[in-house]
């Protein structure tokens, strides 16, 4: 039996990919080399599953020149790597991995909040540069977590973790912003309020930023929602690059126009704005609230689920654009 072909673009787990190798014929790049477009479509002739993370591109240009392909199965939760309407036009099913990460991304979100809010990597900076004498009273003074406002824009899966916990742990009052309002159960659940964002913006203390990346949501954060802010307020972003203007935010933390941020996702990612390296008031981390080895292998093996349902059963566990498995059955 000719067994279908599957392209794996990044290095994964060994176990992820001799589960793969069960069912596919698999190439794959544990050597993690950093592949042009050209190189992936070269390596995607033939292939009829490719196993993607969010940052290789499926777009029309390279879905015309693999004429093979059949899923692209990411390894995220976020899927604006995927040109979903191209990738439907060709009959290409997009899977994403939701739910085995919220947990562990809300807590990083909590982790970035607390590590901003009281300046913990500034301070360590200090301490490792030998700058620390003396105790003094004020140093490194942050801002107050428990009891504080927390808003949060983008009130999905992982928004309502951070609300659970900002809520329940932490005392804090919680409003959100999110393109729907949830219903009220899960208001309840989460303690939370629904706020408009302007609203969200002047009240909270932390704001913290978990909405998916589009067009529409392109520099959520700009230079005059900065402006909205408390001038003590703290901002974190775990989304995506792009929903911040990253230029001005850091103009906005060079003039403490707002406390500090911080910032796990950045535009042009793995680049950071060189203004952000400049200013202090800023936690940088390389984007891992999802980075636990258990939930790495949860988010590995839903794409393996994916690959796997779909190139032997027509089926698929977290399809994104169904249309396509309506039409495959067909
Ligand atoms: C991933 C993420 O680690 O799931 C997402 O959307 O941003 C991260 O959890 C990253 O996209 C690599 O796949």
């Amino acid at each position: 039996m000719i067994r279908p072909k599957v392209l794996v673009a990044r290095a994964i787990f060994p176990e992820t990919i001799a589960r793969l190798e069960q069912h596919f014929e698999v190439e794959t790049n544990q050597s993690d080399e950093s592949w042009s477009k050209a190189q992936l479509i070269a390596r995607l002739q033939g292939k009829a599953g490719a196993f993607t993370t969010g940052t290789e591109r499926i777009d029309a240009e390279l879905l015309d020149a693999c004429p093979d392909l059949r899923i692209c199965a990411n390894m995220a939760v976020g899927y604006n790597n995927f040109d979903v309407d191209a990738m439907t036009a060709h009959g290409v099913l997009a899977t994403n991995a939701p739910d085995v990460l919220t947990e562990t991304t809300a807590d990083f979100g909590f982790a970035l909040l607390m590590a901003t809010a009281r300046r913990v990597t500034e301070s360590e900076h200090y301490l490792r540069r030998g700058e620390w004498t003396k105790w003094s009273y004020d140093m490194f003074a942050g801002s107050e977590v428990h009891g504080s406002t927390l808003g949060i824009i983008g009130m999905g899966r992982i928004g309502q973790g951070i609300a659970k916990r900002g809520a329940h742990g932490f005392g804090m009052k919680v409003v959100y912003h999110n393109r729907s309002r949830l219903d009220a159960a899960l208001e309840a659940e989460c303690k939370a309020s629904y706020v408009s964002k302007e609203e969200l913006l002047k009240t909270a203390d932390h704001v913290v930023l978990v909405v998916p990346y589009s067009a529409a949501s392109h520099h959520t954060i700009g230079a005059a929602e900065l402006a909205q802010m408390k001038p003590t307020a703290t901002l974190i972003n775990i989304a995506r690059g792009g929903i911040v203007d990253d230029a001005a935010l850091a103009a906005a933390l060079r003039d403490k126009r707002i406390a500090a941020a911080g910032l796990d996702v950045f535009e042009g990612e793995p680049k950071v704005h060189p203004d952000l390296l400049k200013v202090p008031n800023v936690v940088l981390t390389p984007h891992i609230a999802s980075a636990t080895v258990p939930t790495r292998q949860a988010m590995a093996g839903l794409a393996v689920d994916n690959l796997v349902a779909y190139l032997t059963r027509g089926e698929a566990k977290t399809p994104l654009n169904p249309s396509v498995l309506s039409a495959a059955r067909k």
